[in-house]
């Protein structure tokens, strides 16, 4: 069977419902986020097999996690780890600006080493899946994936990478240091035009920052465009995709629900315009649904977003 594999930490979030500062007594929505799991779950909602590596508490939140995963048809192999689960804290500062914070130091998945990764899983993937955010959680979880690459590499198990730059994790000359080197042996990335001048500094147009990423190594650069969709280079062929128009509600999760769309229908066998297709739909629900891949859609559901609800 053809599987996508991904390794990263999955996190709870903490979300205000309100908008506002945080006040006593305030409600806060518990959820789980991370990027990797977001796509894990975005290609197991498709109808594709997906494998989520990574370490989880031993405690009620790591039972959620891995609950919440297999619930969604993904995979799990995870390491369970006596400390506690990562937290994001979400504010709703105003209705357009949020506030968010990390509590993710000396967490079960910030624990992550390169042992925690088996070798015949990812060998025998049809894609390994990466983020930048991994490696920018220490020097186990950079070992880790530096760990799943070098067994991708070998067995000609194609890398795709995301980019993911956190500021809140770490600088953009530390994430344009880190993550070249992974760039240079990833097959397809995935980068906003911010972060693709990470390790394209001198480019801006989306044509020349893929452009910028293919010379590195890649044979394929996906450039999300946000509202204005994605440009794409794939085996030096350029893609302009145009994006579905939707109400925004929730931005957090675009990004995976777009990798997790182009992702799917690579795993499925389809050419690239309808693997861009895909991902732009998905791109499309994540925004205009609250939670970072609660409102994915299923196979079935792509077509809604074609016309609009008379009724
Ligand atoms: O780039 P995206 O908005 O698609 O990524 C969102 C995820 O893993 C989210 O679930 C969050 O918790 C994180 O990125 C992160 O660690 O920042
Ligand atoms: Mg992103």
């Amino acid at each position: 069977e053809r599987y996508l594999v991904t390794v990263g930490e999955t996190l709870a979030v903490l979300a205000a419902p309100d908008v506002g500062p945080l006040v006593l007594g305030a409600g806060l929505r518990l959820g789980l986020a991370g990027a990797e799991s977001n796509v894990a779950v975005g290609v197991s909602r498709l109808g594709g097999s997906a494998t989520w590596i990574g370490r989880v508490s031993e405690d009620q939140l790591g039972d959620l996690i891995l609950r919440e995963l297999r619930a969604e048809g993904v995979t799990t192999v995870a390491v369970r780890d006596p400390a506690p689960t990562s937290l994001q804290l979400r504010e709703r500062r105003t209705a357009t600006h949020s506030r968010t914070r990390y509590y993710r130091t000396h967490t079960a998945g910030s624990r992550l080493s390169a042992d925690d990764i088996p070798e015949p899983l990812v060998a025998g993937a049809a894609v390994l899946h990466i983020t930048g955010i991994t490696p920018a959680l220490g020097e186990g979880p950079s070992q880790a994936i530096t760990r799943a690459v070098d067994i991708a590499v070998d067995a000609g198990v194609p890398v795709s990478l995301d980019i993911n730059f956190r500021s809140l994790l770490w600088s953009e000359e530390e994430a344009g240091r880190a993550l070249l080197p992974l760039l240079r042996r990833s097959d397809l990335v995935f980068a906003g035009p911010h972060e693709a001048r990470l390790v394209v500094p001198g480019a801006d147009e989306p044509e020349e920052l893929a452009k910028g990423i293919c010379d590195l190594g890649p044979t394929g650069a996906v450039i999300k465009l946000g509202a204005e969709g994605a440009f794409a280079l794939l085996d030096g062929q350029g893609y302009q995709q145009p994006a579905v128009p939707v109400t925004v509600h929730d931005s957090v999760g675009a990004g995976d629900a777009f990798v997790a769309g182009y992702l799917a229908e690579l795993l499925a066998g389809e050419p690239p315009e309808q693997r861009l297709r895909t991902a732009v739909v998905l791109g499309a629900f994540a925004v205009a649904t609250t939670g970072d891949w609660e409102g994915l859609p299923r196979r079935s559901e792509l077509e809604l977003l074609d016309h609009h609800d008379d009724v």
